[in-house]
């Protein structure tokens, strides 16, 4: 291909976060949480980039290993000239190394994050001068206006990273559901699921030794005391990361080490020695249960590819 690809934008009418109400509501509850969307300001993105580096941590590895190890057939599962839409884009490692296979008609990224879309957009137009991009800035996780592209084959959502697995079961058969909406019948999702395993390797990707990921999740309490004037004592939370295997997920806290007290504004939280912030879940699934998880919400799990040691699991559903 050597014609000139275009790039655009378009907005898709997102109501912005509210994290001052979002934290005030959660920190009020009798189990005090946090929503992990919050995690990734400038640092906290930085940190979970050092993440994906970490030794420990094995899923970016996998998932890039096992994308590079089929994309023949991921490819030929997308279709030819497909209308790829990725949900909490980012232009990574497989994101490229889809674009390159698939040459899709359309690449679509959705992002929250309109600078973040801009900076992707404006590298991919230099690495894949040929592409088409319509970029839209909205929130995923509601109903989109996804811009239509005349010509494009069916329409493929790329959820990569185990991102799904910050829903809860009930919230991911519903996000589901509205994706399969989302591609109309025949259309497509090829999402990347983390696999249950040795508790022993789930609880080091998430407690790795040079502490990264506590950062991560101590992070959000720098936040909040920078942009909404709390005053957290960053120093009396510890990170807590544990496999609850009964709900087959790894929960991130923020314990408490002491009696004590943090104002957020005018809002003051009380917290007893270990009392903890609930920050983040991350669910894994099972090949069986995920496929099941899809049919629940109206897709046909047609391929499962997974890496040589069976890390992660990539899944292509079709639109039934
Ligand atoms: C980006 C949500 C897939 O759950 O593994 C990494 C975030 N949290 N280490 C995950 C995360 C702690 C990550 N996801």
């Amino acid at each position: 291909m050597t014609s000139k690809g275009q790039v655009s934008f378009h907005g898709s009418a997102v109501a912005p976060d509210n994290f001052l109400e979002d934290v005030v509501t959660g920190l009020s509850l009798a189990r005090k949480e946090l929503p992990p969307k919050y995690f990734y300001d400038a640092r906290g993105s930085a940190l979970f980039e050092e993440i994906c580096t970490l030794p420990e941590y094995y899923p970016t590895r996998a998932e890039i290993a096992l994308t590079r190890q089929h994309i023949a057939e991921i490819a030929r599962f997308a279709g030819e000239g497909s209308e790829l839409i990725e949900y909490g884009s980012g232009a990574s490692t497989k994101t490229r190394i889809l674009l390159e296979a698939l040459e899709p008609a359309v690449y679509v990224p959705v992002d929250i994050s309109e600078s973040a879309l801009r900076g992707a957009a404006a590298l991919l137009e230099t690495e894949f001068p040929w592409l088409n991009v319509r970029a839209v800035v909205g929130d995923f996780g509601r109903p989109l206006a996804i811009p239509a592209f005349a010509g494009a084959g069916r329409k493929v959502v790329y959820f990569p990273g185990s991102t799904i697995g910050n829903l809860t079961r009930e919230e991911s058969l519903a996000f589901l559901h509205m994706t399969r909406g989302q591609v109309g019948p025949g259309g497509a999702m090829l999402v990347g699921v983390d696999v249950k395993k040795d508790p022993n390797l789930l609880h080091a990707a998430y407690n790795d030794s040079q502490g990264v990921t506590a950062k991560f999740n101590l992070n959000l309490l720098s936040r909040i005391n920078a942009e909404l004037g709390g005053d957290f004592e960053v120093g009396k939370f510890v990170h807590y990361a544990f496999y609850n295997a009964p709900m087959g997920r790894i929960e991130m806290h923020l314990a408490s080490l002491e009696r004590q007290t943090a104002n957020v504004g005018s809002y003051r939280f009380r917290f007893a020695p270990g009392e903890s912030i609930h920050t983040e879940n991350s669910c894994k699934y099972s090949v069986e249960e995920f496929q099941a998880l899809a049919a629940q919400a109206g897709f046909r799990g047609e391929k499962v590819w997974m890496d040589d040691a069976r890390l992660f699991s990539l899944h292509g559903l079709v639109a039934a």
